[in-house]
């Protein structure tokens, strides 16, 4: 490697503040994807540094056709700080091309240490979208580069939360997203890995293995129902769930 974990990071973590694309760093570094987890942590704690505060994880590559896409088999991860929660109204003029997706969320109840304890760990559920942006040119990557690049994670909103036990079964959940009443896109939740409890489940295997535990009031993105769009100016954007009710942000 010819740049530290450290120069890395501070590289991607000036082209988020600045909202400025930069090459991807596979381009000129051999990085692979345990390495590319470190330099996320370095760009996390550089977040945490000024002040923001972690407030959860979220789960990418979660459908079969992202996953074939990557050429990978499994799911990665980003963290989520307090700062990107959005809503009502996100600035999109810091951002790089953000692109916006439907999600389901899971809230934490109580501290998760083993996978084993994650499903009677949740608190509530919830429809949510994520707002992604590639700190990258053309929002092109390798997969090393897309986890140091914290999954793509900028922004991330939420609906109300429901009580799990009475949300029931989320495996086939009707998701539509519109953008100024018009549907972008429809989809079902049975596209977060068939249902988005696994990845739930990931969530807390990853956890593990990365020595970190999921905290009481901590949000599990799940994945997304349907590919991501571009997110426009000056937009409203509304994604529903069937029985979750909905989440909205108006762009500016
Ligand atoms: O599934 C996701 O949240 C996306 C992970 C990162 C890849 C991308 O930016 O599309
Ligand atoms: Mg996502």
């Amino acid at each position: 490697m010819r740049r530290s974990v450290g120069a890395l990071a501070a590289a991607l973590d000036a082209a988020a503040r600045d909202a400025r694309a930069i090459p991807k760093l596979t381009a000129s570094e051999p990085l692979d994807v345990g390495t590319a987890y470190r330099v996320q942590r370095d760009v996390i704690g550089r977040r945490c540094a000024r002040g923001e505060r972690l407030a959860g994880v979220k789960m990418g590559f979660t459908s079969r056709a992202k996953m074939i896409q990557m050429g990978v088999d499994d799911v990665i991860w980003g963290l989520l700080t307090d700062a990107m929660l959005a809503g009502p109204v996100l600035e999109v003029s810091g951002l790089v091309h953000p692109r916006i997706e439907p999600e389901i969320a899971f809230l934490i109840g109580r501290e998760v240490r083993s996978p084993a304890d994650v499903d009677a760990a949740v608190a509530g559920v919830a429809v949510g979208f994520e707002v992604l942006d590639s700190r990258y040119e053309g929002f092109e990557f390798t997969l090393p580069d897309v986890i140091a690049d914290n999954a793509s994670a900028a922004g991330f909103g939420l609906g109300g939360w429901h009580d799990p036990r009475a949300a029931g079964d989320l495996s086939n959940l009707g998701m539509i997203m519109e953008i100024d009443g018009r549907v972008v896109q429809t989809g079902s939740s049975a596209a977060i890995l068939g249902d988005p409890v696994r990845s739930l489940r990931a969530a807390a295997r990853l956890a593990h293995d990365a020595g970190i535990a999921l905290e009481p009031g901590w949000v599990v993105l799940a994945g997304a129902a349907t590919a991501a769009v571009p997110l426009p100016k000056d937009a409203h954007v509304r994604v529903t769930a069937a029985g979750l009710g909905a989440a909205e942000v108006t762009t500016r």
